[in-house]
């Protein structure tokens, strides 16, 4: 792990690629598309592919069977300075099929056209039935050794360095919906460890919609577009997911999370994760425990509004994509802390009359604290999203030593899920032979041939026992590292098709969530409940949720009728009482500013303390963009502008600052940019109201100084919660850092939820 701090390393990622970046002074910002800036010219002599970009990295090349050949991750990539056939014969003409004559007809001995056409016809795969819509980074976990009492998994030692890959997604949209949809988020971590590799498949949401996983395809369908138009995309706001959870009531708990700010994150960056079941751990006496895994991000919990988050979809539905890339390649590596609760592993599997088996229900942190004991890091783009993350294949039952499953009876279909669907997804049982997949431990198994085979498996005695090969592969036993499965007895009991009795409370925690969320994050809770069933054609699916609602809290369903126009019921189970758990909650806390987006306003004719900004933004860890009337240099070569009025919208930015008052420029007319509106004449460009008006309803921090105090009169938020002016820029900065940590301005709104 890169001990530099995460600021420092901003300012050193970009004055390096400032370096490589030819003739460019000005700090570019991250997304440059390729490790060369490209001639205007098409090049003409023949040379070798460009290597990757600094921040990009590749399944380390490591044998189908996990051993490590040292070769650069590009031997993998494309070879050569001559385009070729896939049998690497060198082509002198790939623009025109070869015809009979100029004007006659295709041949059929054209090898080449049908080689590319049939390639080409087959470059798609299925996508992932759930979780299609994802994006993956490298990086590497370090273990704090303080699982150790708990837990054997060498991977966990203090010191020890695993390389992993990451996974985010979105659960219901398909492979090109927008990211920044309400849903709940998968959280996929693979982890290459020297035992074989282990996979924590969570999501950012800590229950689940269902208990059972043979219900998994009902809560999808219920999801999923309506089979007849397949609409809406990427939506729970639609009949028939109301109509499943209004009736399946065990989903009430995850759908309170569901309406809350959790399912619209700011970024990958600023989620939590957590692995939803309960495991059970091992230690090297073989004393068993149960844990809750639980990933606590460095940036801290952070959610966008949902008229943002809407804004985000059409504007830039990569949203949290490109926040992604762009923090890693701008050295804002996102970092994570795993952490666990840690149960007694008792007969009942309970833990304070909670039922550690039920995927519906969280333990308050503050009845079990989590204990940290590892540090994630992402610091490696990928270099090919197909080869990388759409071919990564997670799976729950990649396991190692001292990491065991439960009886969780979701988890056990996911136990069978996980590899049936790669058959079709990947295309056969070898996925784990391609370079995303492969372990970085010795493989030894004795699964052979099958479709796309690429170990040549030596021997001629693949089975056990034998003598032909020697005898080997031969069995370990526990001292030599191998998986032993914990010896847990099993209940006496009948066959039947049947949960606990402890699974029948869909309620009491749901109300525990509710009533942990400050007013502000209730305010939002109520409007997304209202927003979602007031999108559904069906009364009954409206009034059959109130009903639920009652059941939660009767303030939530009141305010939720009251949107709908409608009655709130009665409840018909008695609310218990509940103790809040403040860990629930995203407000109250201070975070770190590193990776934040700030958008300058500039004026090239008045740039007082924009150069200053602009380096403390940087020395801060944050990224400058600077908005200006037009493109290219704002000041000279090494001050460019990154945005446009035309270009820039507020939703990118997490704080506002404003150097100046430019008046409306050339294209701030309807015919050219409709977002300039049709104000009448106006002192300042009204692209720039606009952007100030966005943001100060999204509760950002806004900051100015000189004649950028003048667009605050203009916009009407002068003096507001959050909007701060000053002499310098960077003071002004300095105040608006300061409102960034608790990262919105979330008293410049009353609220009416209590
Ligand atoms: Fe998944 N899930 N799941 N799931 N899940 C898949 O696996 C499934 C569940 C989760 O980035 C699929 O390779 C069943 C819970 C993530 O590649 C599939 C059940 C949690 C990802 C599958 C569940 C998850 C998946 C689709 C109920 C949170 C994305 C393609 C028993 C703890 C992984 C694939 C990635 C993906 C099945 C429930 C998280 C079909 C049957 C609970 C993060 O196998």
């Amino acid at each position: 792990m890169d001990p530099k701090k995460p600021g420092k390393l901003v300012k050193a990622a970009l004055e390096k690629a400032v370096e490589k970046v030819s003739g460019l002074t000005d700090p570019p910002v991250p997304g440059a598309p390729g490790s060369e800036p490209p001639d205007l010219e098409l090049p003409v002599l023949p040379r070798e592919p460009l290597p990757p970009k600094a921040d990009q990295a590749a399944p380390r090349t490591v044998t189908p069977t996990g051993v490590d050949t040292g070769l650069p991750a590009t031997s993998k990539s494309q070879q050569g300075e001559y385009l070729t056939t896939a049998q690497g014969l060198r082509l002198y003409d790939t623009d025109h099929s070869l015809k009979a004559g100029e004007r006659g007809p295709t041949l059929l001995q054209d090898h080449h056209l049908r080689e590319k056409i049939m390639h080409f016809d087959h470059e798609r795969i299925p996508e992932r039935v759930v979780h299609a819509r994802g994006f993956g980074a490298h990086g590497v976990f370090v273990g704090y050794g303080t699982a150790a009492k708990v837990c054997r998994a060498d991977f966990l030692g203090r010191g020890t360095e695993t390389p992993v890959f990451v996974r985010f997604s979105t659960v219901v949209g398909s492979r090109g919906s927008a990211d920044t949809v309400r849903d709940t988020r998968g959280f996929a971590t693979k982890f290459y460890t020297r035992e074989g590799t282990f996979d924590l498949v969570g999501n950012n949401i800590p229950v689940f919609f269902i208990q059972d996983g043979i219900k998994f395809p009902d809560i999808i369908h219920a999801a999923k577009p309506h089979p007849d138009r397949e609409i809406p995309q990427a939506q729970s706001a639609h009949d028939t997911f109301w109509d499943f959870v209004s009736t399946h009531t065990e989903a009430t708990h995850h759908v309170m999370w569901q309406m809350s700010d959790r399912a619209v994150p700011r970024s990958y960056r600023t989620m939590e994760g957590f692995g939803v079941h309960t495991f059970r751990l091992v230690n090297a006496d073989g004393g068993t425990s149960l844990a809750k895994f639980h990933w606590k991000p460095k940036a801290g919990v952070h959610s966008l509004l949902w008229e943002e988050a809407q804004l985000i979809n059409g504007v830039d539905p990569d949203f949290h994509r490109r926040d992604l890339a762009d923090a890693i390649e701008a050295g804002a590596y996102p970092q994570y802390e795993l952490g666990i609760q840690v149960f007694p592993d008792t007969q009942r599997q309970t833990f304070e009359g909670i039922d550690l088996l039920d995927p519906t229900k969280i333990v308050p942190e503050e009845l079990a604290p989590v204990q940290p004991i590892g540090m994630l890091t992402l610091n490696r783009n990928t270099t090919n999203f197909f080869a990388e993350t759409e071919q990564v294949a997670f799976h729950v039952g990649h396991l190692v030593p001292g990491i065991d499953v439960t009886d969780d009876p979701l988890l056990h279909a996911r136990l069978f899920s996980y590899l049936d669907t790669q058959l079709t997804r990947l295309g056969g049982p070898n996925f784990h032979q391609i370079p995303i997949n492969r372990p970085h431990a010795p493989v030894n198994d004795m699964l052979r041939d099958g479709f796309h085979q690429h170990a040549v498996h030596g021997g001629v005695a693949p089975y056990k026992p034998n003598t032909l090969d020697g005898g080997n592969p031969f069995t370990a036993d526990l001292e030599h590292g191998a998986f032993v499965e914990v010896a847990q007895p099993v209940a006496k009991a009948a066959k039947v098709r049947r949960s606990p009795a402890s699974f029948d409370d869909h309620f009491s925690q749901p109300r525990l969530f509710w009533k942990s969320l400050s007013p502000v994050e209730k305010e939002h809770t109520v409007r997304a409940f209202t927003f979602e069933l007031g999108k559904c054609y069906e009364q009954a699916i409206k009034e059959r949720q109130l009903r639920v609602l009652a059941n939660v809290d009767a303030e939530l369903c009141a305010q939720v009728a009251a949107g709908l126009g409608l009655p709130a019921p009665a409840p018909a189970v008695r609310p218990r009482k509940v103790q809040p758990s403040p860990a629930l909650s995203q407000v109250g806390g201070t975070w770190p500013p590193d990776g934040r987006m700030i958008g300058i306003v500039v004026d090239p004719s008045s740039l007082d303390g924009v150069r200053e900004v602009r380096e403390a933004v940087l020395s801060a860890g944050m990224v400058p963009l600077l908005v200006a009337p037009t493109g290219g240099p704002v000041d000279g070569a090494d001050l460019m502008a990154q945005r446009t009025f035309l270009t820039a919208r507020s939703v990118e930015f997490d704080a506002l600052l404003l150097a100046a008052s430019p008046p409306p420029a050339a294209d701030a007319i309807p015919s050219r940019d409709a977002k300039a509106g049709n104000p009448g004449p106006s002192a300042v460009d009204p692209r720039v109201l606009l952007m100030v008006q966005e943001c100060f309803r999204h509760s950002k921090a806004i900051g100015a100084w000189g004649p950028g105090t003048a667009v605050l009169e203009l916009a009407g938020c002068a003096g507001a919660p959050g909007v701060v002016t000053g002499r310098s820029g960077t003071g002004v900065l300095g105040k608006v850092v300061t409102l960034l940590g608790q990262h919105r301005v979330w008293d410049r709104f009353p609220t009416s939820v209590a």
